[in-house]
């Protein structure tokens, strides 16, 4: 349950945000399996309740669930079993973003992506069926110091489903389980913190073990990653379900945001990981941005680092797969200013696929930081690292640090001044093309070289006033 179930060559879970299915299998076949990304996670795959505010369909409508079938505006149970199919023959994971912790707002009556109709103000869903009995009392969360409250109040007015029952177990574990069936690597746990462990423990001993006709071994486990924000000083831990799973490290969503914005220095961030407050390595699942911190909900505040932001988020992304620490997630966005907007979409609400530039970018709206060159060579890298540690810190007492990952990569950043010196990159003597300003291409660096000599020692030079405040080279890049 701490474990990906990725391919052996694959790393870090691309979470492409309101993507539909058909899309996403398009882009493992063409896009994510040649860059080395070992996943997706997908936006909540089963129906929701349809929210019209003003002129668009709010992105969070996905997090009101109105029954456990597949059919949001992602796409059909159809196409969601396609994708899973296409996307593991490639070796591209899936992982849903599941939603049982509650049901929809109260908003009287309500109609779904897929026709059915809920009573939330009776709390009745017939097409799970949940009715009033399924569900905690009507009170809204209001104290963070209270687990009592956080656990069996209600998030944000949604219908809060009472876990401890037998009758609503058994729904979100039949739900879960056709999900491994359709042959899913494992789940984003929403809201776990607003479910009581020993709940959850159950549930989770009830799922199955992963589709061996998907290319699982057999006997592999769910892959878990819980969201837990625990950013200390609340009445509950992180560490109550590390036991369970993986929990979304939100600290270093936080932290990260924070030194790459200048706020501290990059030198401190020798000992990142449980130095700095962290769960260990094994329970830590880590992120830069995510859906929710991005545009201001969820926690994190004004430090949170964004596409908005792209030199120092890309820096940090930079950062957090050349380190080792914890498994590693990076977000693929929609443009916004209205942090409530939908994503592009149709005057009928159809989501609007994503086109794709020669340049590899995206158009129609659509971000796609994880196609940005410098995100998806240090996917790259993380993979030509895989297996080794860190060794060979250097920094300059403040802004510049450089470290390399056993004898198979090296990187060097600079959040101030200029880096022009000959440093130890571990590596056998060669040139290497820096993935940051450039790529390999039929045997040359479209962008910056480093030679290295015998000793591994080679001369980087790296100024806080180019594009990218990064180097990186590694032995699957050599000129
Ligand atoms: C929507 C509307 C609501 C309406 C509701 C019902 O916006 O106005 O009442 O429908 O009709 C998403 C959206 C919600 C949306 C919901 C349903 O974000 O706006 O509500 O869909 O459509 C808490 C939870 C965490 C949750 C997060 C947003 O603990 O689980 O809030 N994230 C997930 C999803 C998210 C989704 C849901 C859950 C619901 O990722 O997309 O909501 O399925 C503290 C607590 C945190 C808490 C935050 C925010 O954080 O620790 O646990 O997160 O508050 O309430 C500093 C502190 C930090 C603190 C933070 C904010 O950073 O250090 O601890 O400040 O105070």
């Amino acid at each position: 349950q701490w474990t990906e179930n990725m391919w052996d060559n694959r790393n870090t879970i691309v979470h492409l945000f309101e993507w539909k299915f058909s899309d996403i299998a398009d882009e493992c076949e063409r896009f994510l399996q040649e860059k080395g990304y070992g996943g997706v996670q997908t936006s909540p795959v089963n129906e929701n309740a349809v929210i019209t505010s003003g002129t668009f369909r709010p992105w969070w409508e996905r997090y009101q669930p109105l029954s456990y079938e597949i059919i949001t505006r992602s796409g059909d149970e159809s196409a969601f079993s396609d994708m899973v199919t296409r996307c593991n023959n490639v070796g591209v994971r899936i992982y849903v973003d599941v939603v049982f912790n509650h049901m929809t707002g109260n908003w009287g009556t309500v109609y779904g992506t897929g026709g059915n109709v809920g009573y939330s103000d009776s709390k009745s869903y017939p097409a799970v069926a949940y009715s009033t009995y399924d569900f905690n009392g009507d009170c809204g969360i209001t104290n963070y110091n209270d687990a009592e409250n956080v656990r069996n109040c209600e998030l944000s007015g949604l219908r809060d489903l009472n876990q401890s029952t037998e009758y609503v177990r058994g729904k979100i574990v039949d739900f879960l389980n056709k999900l491994i069936s359709l042959g899913v690597a494992g789940f984003r746990v929403d809201a776990a913190k607003h479910m009581w462990p020993e709940d959850l423990a159950v549930i989770y001993s009830r799922l199955n073990d992963l589709n061996t006709e998907h290319g699982f071994a057999s006997g592999s486990r769910p892959f878990l990653y819980q969201e837990v924000i625990d950013l200390g000083g609340e009445a509950i831990s992180a560490s109550e379900y590390v036991g369970m799973g993986r929990i979304t490290e939100f600290k270093h969503s936080a932290e990260i945001g924070r030194v790459f914005r200048g706020y501290d220095q990059l030198a401190y961030l020798e000992n990142w990981g449980t130095g700095w407050g962290f769960v260990d390595d094994g329970n830590a699942f880590v992120f830069v941005d995510n859906h929710d911190n991005q545009r201001g909900h969820g926690a994190g505040g004004d430090n949170i680092l964004t596409y908005k932001n792209a030199k120092q988020y890309k820096m940090a992304i930079a950062f957090m797969l050349a380190h080792p620490f914890g498994s590693t997630r990076v977000m693929s966005s929609f443009y916004f200013e209205d942090t409530d907007a939908g994503p592009p979409a149709d005057s009928n609400g159809n989501i609007i696929s994503p086109g794709i530039n020669d340049d590899e970018t995206c158009s129609n709206g659509w971000v796609c930081e994880h196609r940005w060159r410098q995100i998806y060579n240090m996917v790259g890298f993380k993979n030509a690292v895989k297996g080794t540690g860190l060794n060979d810190w250097w920094s300059n007492g403040a802004q510049q640090i450089a470290f390399c990952r056993g004898g198979s990569g090296f990187v060097a950043f600079t959040n101030g001044g200029t880096i022009a010196q000959t440093m130890q990159t571990c590596l056998a003597s060669g040139t290497y093309c820096d993935v940051i300003s450039g790529n390999l291409v039929n045997g040359a660096c479209t962008g910056k070289t480093v030679t290295v000599g015998d000793n591994g020692y080679g001369y980087v030079e790296l100024s806080d006033s180019e594009d990218d405040g990064v180097l990186a080279i590694h032995v699957n890049a050599k000129a």
